[in-house]
């Protein structure tokens, strides 16, 4: 029989082996890990657990709160500010930072998160999912502030996300591979099940909300145009669409077989880079998705050398198989 890898034991032996995992970060795995299975268990109750619907207010984004959101943030908090690992966290669903309190001691990592991502979907019962990045606080810088979390994505020293769908499932790198463990609810814990994934170089597959079509930058319509054209187009391949609307999801999939997802910028809102939100939901599944052989691009610079100015910045983001990504980056150079 196939010897279960626990997550624990992973987290043990991936230190030994290359000394990526500090204790302190274990321990902040360990405790996210443990949050998420917390999270689950309220996702999985829905309407039993009286936890659908709305929560009658609105997060810094300006967005209504589902009652899930505010739920998973708490479970966040209160999993993580006592342990000693954290300095501070961030939250999509809180305005500014969470400096952890005084009663506890304060360690050296700044968490940032999307406790609930796909909040529209939580409703109709299709998979959301907790994304999360783990960065260092700069040495020196007495106390925490807000700028200390503003430190570009290749400065992350883990990130992961947890997919609440038939599976719940926990997808994690600390720089070195990505690695998939699923949650054993007979034994309550995360198990290794896949290790060193990679994402196809090619796909035959996009997600991108089709509606916003109208739109889009011209590179992104070129694209997207060139992908409709199947066959006889300059592509010479039919293509096939999935839309889940649940970033995790869309990510996931294209970790497991490959494609490329899409939000870019659009001319609704042009002062807005774009809609999703660069330090707990680009900068995580951009390094998710490069270690996994992928590539992550705003059309025109890499994600994760980009200089954050603000905590809740949004960006334009294109990223999975990376000759796919690379094409969008090249059309963005040519209308350059
Ligand atoms: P739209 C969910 O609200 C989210 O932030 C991402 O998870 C998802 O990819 C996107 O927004 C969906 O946006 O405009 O298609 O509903």
């Amino acid at each position: 029989m196939v010897q279960k890898i626990s997550l624990t034991r992973y987290l043990v032996e991936k230190q030994r082996a290359d000394g990526l995992i500090p204790g302190q970060l274990r321990l902040l795995l360990e405790v996210v890990a443990r949050a998420c299975k917390g999270i689950s268990q309220a996702v999985n109750k829905g309407a039993l657990g009286g936890v659908l619907g709305t929560a009658e207010s609105e997060n810094v984004q300006g967005e209504i709160q589902k009652k899930l959101d505010i739920i998973a943030n708490e479970v966040l908090i209160e999993a993580n500010e006592w342990g000693g690992h954290l300095a501070a966290m961030a939250s999509e669903e809180m305005d500014s930072i969470y400096v952890v309190p005084n009663r506890y001691p304060q360690g050296e990592y700044l968490l940032m998160f999307d406790p609930l991502d796909g909040s529209s979907n939580i409703d109709v019962n299709v998979s959301i999912g907790t994304i999360f990045s783990v960065l260092k606080k700069p040495d020196g810088s007495p106390g925490v502030q807000e700028a200390d979390f503003l430190q570009a994505g290749t400065q992350q020293v883990a990130a992961g996300y947890c997919i609440y769908g038939p599976q719940t499932t926990l997808v994690l790198t600390v720089g070195n591979g990505v690695d998939m463990f699923t949650l054993d609810r007979e034994q309550g814990s995360f198990v290794l099940t896949q290790e060193d994934i990679q994402i196809p170089a090619d796909t035959k597959e996009f997600a991108v909300n089709m509606s916003n079509m109208r739109h889009w930058d011209e590179p992104v319509k070129r694209y997207i145009d060139e992908c409709l054209a199947g066959k006889d187009g300059p592509r010479g391949k039919d293509f096939n669409m999935r839309w889940i609307a649940s970033m995790v999801a869309d990510v996931h999939r294209i970790l497991m077989r490959g494609g490329v997802f899409m939000y870019p910028w659009d001319k609704r809102e042009p002062e807005k880079a774009g809609k999703l939100r660069l330090m707990y939901e680009a900068n995580p599944m951009s390094w998710l998705v490069e270690q996994a052989g992928g590539a992550a691009t705003n059309g025109k610079q890499r994600i994760l050398d980009l200089q954050p100015t603000k905590l809740h910045e949004r960006v334009s983001v294109m990223l999975g198989s990376r000759n796919e990504v690379e094409r969008l980056a090249q059309y963005h150079a040519e209308k350059a």
